[in-house]
């Protein structure tokens, strides 16, 4: 039974049928998002057939020599050289293909950051991991960090919609992995390392900011909200948030951190 469970829980998870339907990745929003997509429903289709195929091979093989029905004697054998050859080559060839095949998506994701003129795109906000949340800290107008026009908040993420938006990532203590399902972004947040990603939204809305690195007794709960909206709101709520935080009585960090 179970070749024959696994290859019918594969179709009826391929097919999104009740009642385990909605686990497959959320709305892509991410103008780069896309070939992420593809290159997952690529693989996806590629191990499923691979996998429906075995699965029902092997049922075979088991059906058909089944020892109630088979009183033949056992023939040993020392293998088909040939045949070694041939099943190694294969996946070996099938991998080197998605390796070549997927190196634009991963230059386009990991790599090309978005640039402004001749330079690297600043990022609008510093995004810090720590147990258990997402510590955001917005460069403000003068687009630099630890300025006085910082603007903190915490698991509220707010993007401007249509445009290129680099963040920033940090750790505090422990790995975390910063991900938002709906732009297919997901990067580990190593402690002591810099790391930057990028998206460009092309659907307003809330979305989910998750951590998907097992980092603590908390981490189920360490997820914020990412709200995406027009530049003419971004900009209201930015100038809100900072009259808020003006008016606490903050104390800024000082200045050279
Ligand atoms: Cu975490």
């Amino acid at each position: 039974m179970v070749p024959v469970l696994g290859v019918g829980i594969f179709v009826w998870a391929l097919f999104d049928l009740w009642p385990i339907q909605g686990h497959w990745l959320p709305e892509n929003i991410n103008e780069h998002g896309r070939v992420i997509d593809s290159l997952f429903m690529f693989i996806l289709y590629l191990t499923g057939a691979i996998f429906v195929v075995t699965g029902l091979t092997l049922f075979w093989f088991l059906w058909k020599y089944d020892a109630a029905r088979n009183s033949s004697v056992v023939v040993y054998s020392h293998g088909n050289h040939t045949l070694e050859v041939v099943w190694s080559i294969i996946p070996a060839a099938t991998l080197l293909f998605i390796a070549i095949y997927q190196m634009d998506a991963w230059a386009d994701a990991k790599m090309r950051r978005p640039t402004e003129g001749e330079h690297l795109k600043p990022p609008l906000a510093l995004v810090t991991g720590r147990q258990f949340e997402w510590r955001i800290r917005y460069a403000g107008p003068d687009r630099q960090f630890h300025t006085r026009d910082d603007l903190f908040v915490v698991n509220e993420l707010h993007i401007p919609v249509g445009e290129e938006v680099v963040l920033q990532i940090e750790s505090q203590d422990v790995l975390h992995s910063f991900f938002l399902p709906n732009m297919r972004t997901k990067q580990d947040v190593v402690p002591g390392m810099k790391q930057f990603v990028w998206f460009k939204a092309n659907k307003t809305g809330i979305f989910d900011v998750v951590c998907a690195e097992l980092c603590g007794w908390g981490h189920y709960k360490m997820r914020g909200r990412m709200t995406v909206e027009s530049r003419e709101s971004f900009d209201r709520w930015f100038a809100e948030e900072y009259q808020e935080q003006e008016r606490s009585e903050f104390t800024p960090p000082p200045l050279a951190e």
